[in-house]
């Protein structure tokens, strides 16, 4: 059976679960726990490498993970393209890499390149004039082959502390300019900012949601909400993994070994199961020769 698009997913559902993922490791698990689909998440790769979310990751490394993932998972993957790595001809070359990559959905940011991750304290948060990323909504839009393939605008005007009337301003045009979806970001500690938005919202498409500084937002009190489709798990993946991690790493140099740790974590035949061994061992028992 082929994956659900996410637009069938949404409409059956009215708020989809999309999990982050920095590998197709990750990917799995997140399709193993149930998720709608997966995050490929700037912030996660950019940590994966020991780095900051500041453009360093280039889209051929982005690219390179995004397939790999895509050949591991059937859910539909949200690629984060950040800020389309350029201009705008850099976009139209980025959707059709995206889109032949096997991604269904991009989320393009409304900052200038590079840019600077949306969480960190007194980050440099510079936008994009609107006419130029409504040129860049645009061309992603001509650009796309499958009209599923959505085409999410992303406004960074609450993070970039130009109030909920610029961002709604923003919203609305890059709705004119043919986007699919609206991601509005917020780094509040509370999810006051993102409420408020989303009430005041009387734009034509639904909104998206990363509930990464304000976790009080769960998926109860956004589907009274009536207008937010789509909850992204920006950087719950990369933070587990460290939890994990840092805890076992730890443990073992405390313990001058493995001998406590071990009954703590998952045996390596699930690492088995999860990487399809029986299926390799099926493959070599049939046909090596
Ligand atoms: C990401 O996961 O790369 C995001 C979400 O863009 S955030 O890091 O919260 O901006
Ligand atoms: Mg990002």
């Amino acid at each position: 059976m082929a994956p659900k698009s996410l637009r069938v997913r949404m409409a059956e559902t009215g708020l989809v679960h999309i999990m982050a993922a920095h590998s197709p490791f990750s990917a799995i698990l997140a399709e193993e726990a149930g998720f709608d689909g997966v995050w490929a998440s700037g912030f996660e790769l950019s940590a994966l490498y020991g780095l900051p979310d500041m453009s360093l990751i280039s889209m051929t490394q982005h690219l390179d993970m995004l397939r790999a993932i895509a050949g591991r998972t059937r859910l539909p993957i949200v690629a984060d393209i950040d800020t389309g790595y350029g201009n705008v001809i850099n976009v139209i070359h980025a959707i059709t890499e995206y889109e032949r990559a096997g991604a269904s959905a991009i989320v393009i940011e409304d900052k200038t390149f590079p840019k600077v991750t949306s969480l960190v304290a007194d980050g440099r948060q510079d936008l994009l004039r609107i006419e130029e990323f409504q040129g860049k909504i645009e061309a992603a839009i001509t650009a796309r082959s499958d009209p599923d393939f959505l085409v999410i605008a992303r406004t960074e005007a609450l993070i970039a502390g130009l109030g909920e009337a610029e961002a709604l301003h923003r919203a609305h045009t890059y709705v004119e300019a043919g986007a699919d979806m609206i991601l509005i970001h917020s780094k509040r500690k509370t999810p006051c900012e993102i409420e408020s938005f989303s009430r005041a919202w009387t734009g034509s498409v639904p909104l998206v949601i990363v509930p990464n500084a304000y976790p009080d937002l769960d998926a109860k009190r956004v589907k009274t909400l009536g207008n937010v489709c789509m909850m992204i798990y920006g950087n719950y993946g990369i933070r587990a993994a460290a939890t994990a991690m840092q805890e076992t790493f730890r443990r073992i140099i405390a313990d001058g070994g493995v001998q406590n740790v071990h009954k703590d974590i998952v045996p390596v035949d699930e690492i088995f199961r999860i990487q399809n061994m029986h299926e390799a061992k099926a493959a070599e028992a049939r046909f090596l020769r």
